[in-house]
């Protein structure tokens, strides 16, 4: 039996030299190492032998066993590193091939005006604050000084939610929620963000479109203090050579109010004016119901129609661009500011 274990090590090891390929080698395993081999077949053969020697016997079938095991891992692992190769050889990347062009993107025009704008008014010490799009009637027109019949609401008719919800008309309902925070405190915020109206799209309006609100309240504030903080704002965003003119106006919410235009150069070489915010001195009801007394405080607000400017920065002949979202038309604000 000793003789016929190691002839079958022999025809297993020799088998296992010359063969080419992992197939092979798993027939070899089932061949000599499953329960059904010839080396288990051996084994059960074992009571067969006299007694004493059994566990010589057992032992030599268990070293034939491992052998055979480690030379066919060793065999295995050959195979494998071979097919491997072989793999990476036919699969050889071609690194002078050229690469995908990816599509980079870049901000949105009206962003870029924002940032502009913020960062303007960040560095002459404003803070920049944040308010609802989603907004109550009470911060929207009540707090603005538009009680419940005021005639001026209908300039700025909107889309309501329910009675008493809508989409606000414009971010100034920010300045009531900012005051009321301040609780009586001096503050200096702008606040970008989406407003909506029931106005008719045509080149110069939309009925969703962005504003900047600015509010300014401390002690001794003058009309003075708006007209320079609206003429450094133009002088940065168009250079020192463009004009601003100051149109008498009313909002319930200023007094007095101006309405702020920028002049252009139109097509035939003539100067044209875009209006481009309102602004006024903080109406002293405004700041009553925000919780500042009128007679020590004063203020005052501006609210920019964000896509004027760009209009303006950028010549552009119709605000609907900004929101058909075509990549020819976006892709020429490629870093604009930066
Ligand atoms: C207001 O919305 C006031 N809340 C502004 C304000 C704030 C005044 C603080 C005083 C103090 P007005 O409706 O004029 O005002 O809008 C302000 C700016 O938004 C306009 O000057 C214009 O640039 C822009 N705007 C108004 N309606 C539209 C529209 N439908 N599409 C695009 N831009 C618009």
């Amino acid at each position: 039996m000793k003789e016929q274990l190691l002839a079958i090590k022999q025809t297993a090891l020799k088998a296992m030299s010359e063969a080419k390929t992992l197939q092979e080698i798993e027939d070899i395993r089932i061949l000599y190492l499953s329960k059904k081999s010839e080396i288990s077949s051996l084994m059960s053969k074992l009571r067969d032998l006299p007694q004493e020697e059994r566990p010589a016997f057992g032992a030599l079938v268990n070293q034939v066993k491992t052998e055979i095991e480690l030379a066919l891992y060793e065999k295995k692992g050959k195979l494998e590193e071979e097919a491997l190769n072989q793999l990476l050889a036919t699969e050889k990347i071609d690194v002078t091939l050229p690469g995908y062009q990816f599509y980079q993107g870049q901000i949105h025009p009206l962003n870029q005006v924002i940032e502009d704008i913020e960062d303007l008014f960040i560095g002459l010490g404003y803070e920049v604050a944040d308010g609802p799009e989603l907004e109550n009637d009470h911060y929207n027109f009540e707090m603005m000084n538009l009680d419940k019949d005021h005639p001026a609401r209908a300039m700025q008719d909107s889309f309501y939610v329910d009675e008493n919800t809508l989409l606000r008309t414009h971010t100034s309902p920010v300045q009531a929620r900012t005051m009321l925070l301040k609780k009586g405190a001096p503050l200096r915020i702008i606040c970008p963000g989406k407003v909506y109206r029931r106005d008719d799209d045509d080149p110069t309006h939309s009925h969703q479109f962005m504003q900047i609100e600015g509010l300014v309240i401390d002690e001794k504030i003058t009309f003075a203090h708006l007209k320079d903080a609206l003429l450094t704002m133009v002088r940065h965003l168009f250079g020192s050579e463009r004009t601003i003119r100051l149109r008498p106006s009313y909002f319930p919410f200023t007094e007095p109010s101006v309405e702020v235009d920028v002049s252009y150069q139109k097509k035939d070489g003539t100067t044209g004016w875009i209006e481009v915010l309102g602004a006024g001195r903080v109406h002293p009801n405004v700041l009553k119901m925000g919780g500042y007394d009128p007679d020590h405080y004063q203020g005052f607000a501006f609210g920019i129609g964000v896509e004027r400017i760009a209009i303006l920065r950028y010549a552009i002949d119709d605000i609907r661009h900004f929101y058909t979202n075509d990549v020819r038309f976006l892709s020429q604000f490629k870093g604009v500011n930066r």
